[in-house]
């Protein structure tokens, strides 16, 4: 019977490591250790053998049992590793080909421009400020020399939200809002969306502000004009050189429009301009000196009798900027969120 258990095993062996696949392999498995497999059918036989010779076979058997398992894992691991191996082979990944790019979003123009403006005028100590964009009526116009009846409402037409409140219509709010809340000296930017009802390739009902305000003993208008200056020269190139005109806006005075030299023909003056349309400059923003009255509207009345408490303050309009800077002819380009355009910036 050992013999037997010798021979079969031996086959066993044989046949394991002819197995070239697992399915073959698990055959074989069945074929000799299975219910109905040869070494176990030797061993049912057992019984018949006497009882002194049970104990050896019985060793024998389990002997052979345990190298047969054994070799079947060790064949196991090897075939697992050959269809591993093939698998490798077969999906290898090409390292050479180009990735796709993952979708990656930009910042909208107006963002940029923001930034910008941002960036240059806190170089020259600037803070920023905000303010809500549901406004008073009082922060709006009142304060700020805009009294119910004055013709100048008209010039901004006007969202109403509520009796007193509303959409504000310039960011000259803000300037109003912070001077009532910290005292001077201030040197503050206020960037934010405002609010008109108002609607064509150059108007938008919700357009951005950049406010500027800086108060302090001895501001003169001089200063005002080197600050904007030196803010023309960093937006729109070293070259560029700014006019200001006689203008009205009852928060200065005085006040003034203030244009840039067409940074496209460099003031060249040609009808062909497509940015100037032929007049060589191009209006950013309103300025001026802070009117005397919003200084008592502040709080800063005090200051103003005892010595020579001044301000410039200056709003321009970022939308109209960033279309300048990118020759963009409708602002309405701005509001729509189509990607063809977004993903140019
Ligand atoms: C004002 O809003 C003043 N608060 C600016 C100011 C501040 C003057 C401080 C003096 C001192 P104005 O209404 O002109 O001014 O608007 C300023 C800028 O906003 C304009 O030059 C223009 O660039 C932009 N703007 C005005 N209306 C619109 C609109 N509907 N859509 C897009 N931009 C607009």
């Amino acid at each position: 019977m050992i013999k037997k258990l010798e021979e079969i095993s031996a086959q066993a062996l044989r046949d394991l490591e002819a197995a070239s696949t697992l399915e073959a392999l698990e055959q074989v498995r069945i074929s000799v250790l299975g219910k109905k497999g040869t070494l176990s059918d030797v061993l049912k036989t057992l019984g018949s053998v006497p009882a002194a010779e049970r104990p050896a076979i019985g060793a024998a058997a389990n002997e052979w049992k345990r190298k047969i398992e054994a070799a079947i894992e060790t064949r196991k691991a090897s075939l697992e590793n050959a269809v591993l191996q093939a698998q490798l082979e077969r999906d290898r990944v090409d390292i050479s080909l180009p990735s796709r790019l993952p979708h990656r979003g930009s910042l909208h123009p107006i963002t940029q421009t923001t930034r910008k403006i941002i960036e240059v005028f806190s170089r020259i100590g600037f803070d920023v400020v905000t303010g809500p964009e549901v406004e008073t009526d009082f922060l709006n116009f009142e304060a700020v020399n805009i009294p119910a009846d004055h013709p100048a409402r008209d010039m901004q037409d006007t969202f109403f939200m509520g009796p007193g409140v509303v959409l504000r219509t310039h960011t000259s709010a803000v300037q109003m809002r912070t001077m009532r809340n910290q005292s001077w000296p201030l040197r503050i930017l206020a960037p934010g969306a405002v609010y008109r009802n108002d609607s064509d390739a150059t108007h938008s009902p919700m357009f951005h502000q950049v406010e500027g305000l800086w108060v302090d003993r001895d501001v003169k208008m001089s200063d005002l004009k080197g600050t904007l200056l030196f803010f023309a020269r960093e937006m729109f190139g070293a070259d560029a050189k700014i006019r200001l005109r006689p203008s009205y806006f009852p928060f200065v005075e005085p006040g003034a429009e203030v244009d840039v030299s067409c940074f496209l023909c460099r003031s060249k003056i040609s009808d062909s301009c497509r940015v100037c349309k032929g007049t060589g400059w191009l209006e950013i923003l309103g300025a001026g000196m802070v009117h005397p009255r919003l200084f008592e509207m502040a709080g800063y009345s005090e200051a103003v009798r005892s010595g020579a408490l001044t301000g410039y303050a200056f709003g321009m309009g970022v939308d109209r900027i960033a279309m300048l800077l990118h020759g963009i002819p409708d602002l309405r380009l701005m509001f729509q969120s189509d990607v063809r355009f977004l993903k140019q910036f």
